[in-house]
């Protein structure tokens, strides 16, 4: 290892409070962890990270600068760091990897101050690409040939862009463990693990790479092409088991896209952690999991999963069609499944997405009032549903029915990357200003005015700070306009959530 090769790993603040271990970041750190030296710096744990950056930088003896980018928050510091690193460290290689970097290489590449992308999976293309750049140099696809060019890999060439080829999965059970240990002597791990409707130390852990689906509005999709690959519930078990003895863990929240793919694993995963006491969360599709045995569901839910996340979309069966291409869902589906998850005493997490693109404004505003009364049937079915509400927002899947319906309205994404960080664009990261030609003002607010009625007639479980009796004062205040369906300005509901209550809503926290 020599010394001025060292990797500097940037984890960009996403979280104001409840931020979780930096998974992306161990990812490519275990990757590299035989071969280079890195540091990681977590924007969610530094009062000042450009600061912390610039001190590593001045010691001379970083040649890489790596950033994991997701849309939304993360690029207020993603940008101007990369920025400001590139015109102090010209001779650094500044590399993104994550969501946001993915799905918009132009843009990214475009700004002058990001040299290569991680496009997908950065364990086998990061060592490569920081071998290649040791050995050959920043502009090695000059000298050497192309079939030695790390796949997963997007830069710019003659003012061109380039895409090597892309990798299957990879094995998750073949990928180094990460490097807690090291982790943990930068920033404390129990800090990381956080008190959440779960439990008091919640560990963040994913478990699988990829979703077998191609839902046409899904960031997911370009990457992994409806492809999945999940670790062994042995393996899983094991990490879990070593987060809860070492710093402390009780419960577990999965960021999986889909953890729930395979009902094999699941169960086998369930079994092995019947006796931990610890409760479990993770997102799953309502179609595939309508499909578990009804023993399957009885072992998940007595192992400790209480609660599972969903995407319910829309109880418009044409729209679902549009939506969920290559699943099976259906709005009869939803509901039926609601009453099914009561059965077995497991939460149904449902989101829906209102607001979709239709041909005249009076359908949009049709479909948002059939959404709103679908909703209102299932709390009537499982009024233990949890139903979180987004405003649609696209992302840029090129070729998908639904991106092109949105191009179709005028609808654009910023070209320039620093655009992506003015007010309007972030708000719509957070899907709280949509910036959607098709819908209007009144729409919005039709949406907004009902979640807020419906959030205060059904308090979330999930918000710990809310006392019982909380709860219980914001239905009554709010049960006369749920079953009048008067949902105009219920400014008495928002001002006691805000100022009162400092209601949490799940959709603008990620979970
Ligand atoms: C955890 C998480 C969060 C956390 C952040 C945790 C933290 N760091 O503190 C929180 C909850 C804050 C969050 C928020 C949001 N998130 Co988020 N989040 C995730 C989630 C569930 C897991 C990410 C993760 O850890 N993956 C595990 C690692 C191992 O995989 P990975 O990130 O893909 O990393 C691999 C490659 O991408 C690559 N790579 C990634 N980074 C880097 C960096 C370098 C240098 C290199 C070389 C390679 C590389 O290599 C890695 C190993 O192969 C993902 C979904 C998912 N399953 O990935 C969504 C996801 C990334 N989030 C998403 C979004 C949209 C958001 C929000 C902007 C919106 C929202 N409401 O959810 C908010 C922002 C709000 C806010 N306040 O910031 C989307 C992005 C979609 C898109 N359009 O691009 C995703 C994909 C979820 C989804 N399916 O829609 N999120
Ligand atoms: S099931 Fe979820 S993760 Fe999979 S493609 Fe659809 S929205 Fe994306």
């Amino acid at each position: 290892m020599s010394a001025n090769n060292k990797v500097l790993l940037f984890n960009p603040r996403s979280a104001n409070s409840k931020f979780r271990l930096p998974n992306s970041l161990l990812a490519v750190a275990a990757a590299i962890n035989q071969k280079f030296e890195w540091v990681i710096v977590d924007g969610n744990r530094e009062v000042n990270p450009e600061t912390t950056i610039l001190n590593y930088l001045n010691t001379g003896d970083f040649n890489f600068f790596g950033l994991t980018v997701m849309p939304g928050p993360q690029l207020k510091q993603a940008i101007p760091i990369s920025k400001k690193a590139k015109l102090l460290f010209p001779n650094l290689t500044i590399i993104w990897g994550g969501y946001f970097a993915s799905n918009q290489p132009e843009t990214v590449l475009n700004s002058g101050f990001v040299d290569f992308i991680i496009n997908g999976m950065g364990d086998v293309a990061f060592p490569q690409l920081l071998d290649l750049i040791t050995n050959s140099g920043k502009q090695f696809y000059n000298t050497i040939p192309a079939h030695q060019v790390p796949h997963n890999l997007i830069y710019k060439h003659q003012n061109e862009l380039v895409f090597t080829q892309k990798d299957g999965i990879y094995n998750p059970d073949d990928l180094p463990d990460f490097p807690y240990e090291k982790l943990h002597q930068l920033y404390d791990i129990p800090r990381y693990l956080g008190k959440t409707y779960l439990g008091n130390k919640t560990i963040a852990y994913h478990s699988s790479f990829g979703c077998p689906f191609t839902c046409s509005f899904c960031a997911v999709v370009p990457i992994y092409n409806a492809r999945w690959k999940g670790k062994s519930a042995q393996n899983i078990y094991r990490e879990i088991k070593f987060l809860k003895d070492t710093y402390g863990g009780d419960s577990i929240e999965f960021h999986d896209n889909n953890f729930f793919v395979s009902e094999k694993r699941t169960v086998e995963f369930a079994k092995l952690m019947m006796h931990e006491n610890m409760i479990w969360w993770g997102e799953g599709r309502i179609d595939t999991i309508d499909k578990y045995r009804d023993e399957s569901l009885a072992i998940i839910r007595k192992s400790g999963c209480k609660m599972i996340f969903f995407g319910a979309e829309t109880g418009n069966d044409e729209m679902l069609k549009q939506m969920d291409k290559g699943g099976t869902q259906s709005a009869a589906q939803i509901k039926k499944f609601a009453a099914r998850m009561a059965q077995f005493d497991i939460i149904p997490e449902y989101s829906f997405v209102l607001g979709t693109p239709a041909d005249t404004p009076e359908k949009v505003m049709e479909q948002i009032d059939k959404d709103i009364a679908f909703i209102r049937e299932i709390k009537a079915i499982n009024p233990a549903t949890e139903i979180i509400i987004y405003v649609y927002s696209p992302v840029p899947t090129k070729g998908s029915e639904l991106y092109e319906k949105v191009l179709s309205t005028g609808f654009r994404f910023p070209e320039k990357l620093e655009d992506w960080i003015n007010a309007d664009w972030e708000n719509f990261d957070l899907r709280k200003n949509p910036l959607t030609p098709w819908l209007t003002p009144k729409m919005v607010d039709k949406i907004k005015n009902f979640e807020t009625v419906l959030n205060g007639y059904y308090p979330t479980v999930t918000d710990i700070k809310i006392t019982p009796l909380q709860k219980k004062t914001m239905r009554l205040f709010s049960a006369l306009r749920y079953h009048r369906k008067f949902y105009h300005y219920p400014y008495e509901i928002k001002a006691l959530q805000k100022v009162w209550l400092k209601y949490r809503q799940p959709e603008q926290q990620g979970f």
